[in-house]
């Protein structure tokens, strides 16, 4: 038998459905797990009579590889994956490729592809979406990781992915080291935000305009046949539709806990730590940490009060309303998470392709949606575009969105019915076109009580200065430091 194009460590559901779907794309595949009974049962199930090798040891998997051997991991993100990098590196050889398909953090793949380069072998972490459904019939891929590996993974990796109208593969090469994951994990904390994006226009229309199960369904119906058509919004339409054995909708009898697995934290922390405000995946998050206080959030609705939502005027006026709220405030959020990636871009040196980063998110993962393209279309008039919002299309969108995305956000708060991620973007926008924000006042707070100095409106930049503000205190300043 021909030995196999790639091996895959991983016989879960992800792993599985990867296999099958490289398999149907002409790949001969050797496969092993640590359990290996699983893998018997899947070469003597699903597997049967394909180009499919099982291996009972990481030995027999690498003796089955062509060369430059290709290693894939499809196993549980942390130690499980350093553990395997450890079991398969004595039996590869020089230019052989490991690569993570895992969730994995993406300061740990930097690591790792330091590590692994270090011992002579090349490594690629690539984030993974779309689930079951998207590993059998074409995920979106996002590899990262040494640069030399891509021409040997890419005829695998671009057969096997989502593809839009236009054929184009929604896989392409990220950047360095850990790149890939870094931009997975955007695309999780974007799939944060935009849940939450949905979660509130459900709210208010629940809610503050007393809707139905079905009239909401509708309306989801009609949103996703217009600029907002996403694979998010259309489950959201058929979660609305789907019906309990009482005829009663389904979605009225479950508890209203979020649970996460913290792909949305990472990102938040990210930004936190290069200094960006991602103010709406982090309202996402913390939305879902709300949301599982439930048994103190009931005890609360009975001792704490607050207006009792009340809709009078023209209810279409107001659907259309919460449509343009939703449609701006997930601009705002794809232009704080492409902030983001621009800052770690930088921070780490990797060169990242931003317009390429849209294509891949376009199809096959969850985020996927007609709006991408327009992502697209404005890093691809302008790589280096500092801020999406400043991009001509969406300016004028949001233009557009505006009165009615205030509308909301007044109503929302005016009723005490929470909108954070709605409310926060709003908040962003003001701020990112404000010419003079408050904290020049704050600057003088912290001159007051720690001397941390200030630069003058009537100096040039870079120059700092401290007043003796009590006339007690020295003219002795702190150091300086950015946080
Ligand atoms: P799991 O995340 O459940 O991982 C199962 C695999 O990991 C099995 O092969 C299992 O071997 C192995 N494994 C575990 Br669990 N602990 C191990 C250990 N200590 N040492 C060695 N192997 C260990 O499977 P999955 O849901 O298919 O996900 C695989 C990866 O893809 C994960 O990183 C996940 O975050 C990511 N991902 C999942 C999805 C999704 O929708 N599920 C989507 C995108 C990415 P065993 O059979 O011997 O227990």
């Amino acid at each position: 038998m021909k030995k196999a194009d790639i091996g895959l460590i991983g016989l879960a559901v992800m792993g599985e459905n990867l296999v099958m779907n490289m398999e149907s794309k002409g790949f001969t595949v050797a496969v092993y797990n640590r359990t290996t009974e699983k893998v018997d049962k899947f070469i003597n199930g699903r597997a049967k009579g394909k180009n499919i090798i099982g291996a009972h040891s990481i030995e027999e998997l690498c003796a089955n590889l062509e060369k430059p051997r290709k290693v894939m991991m499809m196993v549980k993100a942390g130690q499980p994956v350093d553990d395997f990098i450890e079991k398969i590196i004595p039996y590869l050889e020089e230019g052989d490729i490991i690569i993570d398909g895992g969730n994995s953090h993406f300061p740990d793949t930097i690591r790792r592809c330091k590590y692994v380069e270090s011992k002579g072998f090349l490594y690629i972490g690539t984030g993974v979406s779309g689930g079951e459904e998207g590993a059998l019939h074409g995920p979106s891929m996002m590899p990262g990781g040494s640069p030399e590996a891509w021409q040997y993974v890419k005829p695998i990796f671009q057969a096997i992915c989502a593809k839009v109208e236009d054929g184009s593969p929604c896989c392409d090469w990220v950047g360095e080291g850990g790149a890939g994951h870094f931009v997975k994990m955007v695309h999780n904390g974007i799939e944060y935000g935009d849940m939450q994006l949905i979660c509130e226009a459900y709210h208010l229309m629940r809610d503050y305009l007393g809707m139905t199960t079905d009239e909401m369904q509708e309306v989801f119906a009609e949103w996703n046949k217009t600029e907002l058509d996403s694979y998010l919004i259309e489950i959201t339409r058929d979660i609305l539709g789907y019906k309990d054995e009482d005829g009663k909708p389904v979605v009225d009898y479950i508890l209203d806990t979020a649970g996460q697995k913290g792909t949305g934290k990472w990102t938040a922390i990210a930004a936190l730590d290069e200094g960006i405000p991602l103010t709406l995946i982090g309202e996402a998050v913390f939305a879902r940490c709300l949301s599982s206080m439930k048994s103190e959030r009931v005890a609360a609705s009975k001792i704490l009060t607050g207006p009792k939502p009340e809709f009078k005027g023209d209810r279409a006026a107001f659907i259309a309303d919460i449509k343009n709220a939703l449609y701006a405030a997930k601009i705002v959020s794809y232009a704080q998470g492409y902030t983001l990636m621009r800052a770690a871009a930088k921070n780490y040196g990797w060169n990242l392709n931003y317009g390429g980063i849209a294509l891949m998110w376009r199809g096959g993962c969850i985020i996927r949606s007609v709006f991408l393209g327009e992502i697209k279309k404005a890093f691809d008039n302008n790589p280096d575009l500092a801020n999406l919002l400043l991009d001509p299309y969406f300016k004028n969108i949001i233009e557009n969105a505006q009165d009615g995305w205030r509308r909301v956000c007044s109503a929302a708060m005016l009723n005490g019915i929470p909108a954070p991620a709605m409310t926060s973007a709003l908040n962003y926008y003001d701020g990112y076109r404000c010419e003079n924000l408050p904290q020049n006042l704050l600057q003088a707070q912290r001159d007051y009580f720690g001397a941390h100095t200030y630069e003058r409106t009537d100096k040039p930049r870079g120059e700092f200065y401290h007043t003796n503000w009590t006339g007690e205190g020295g003219d002795t300043s702190a150091s300086q430091y950015l946080a």
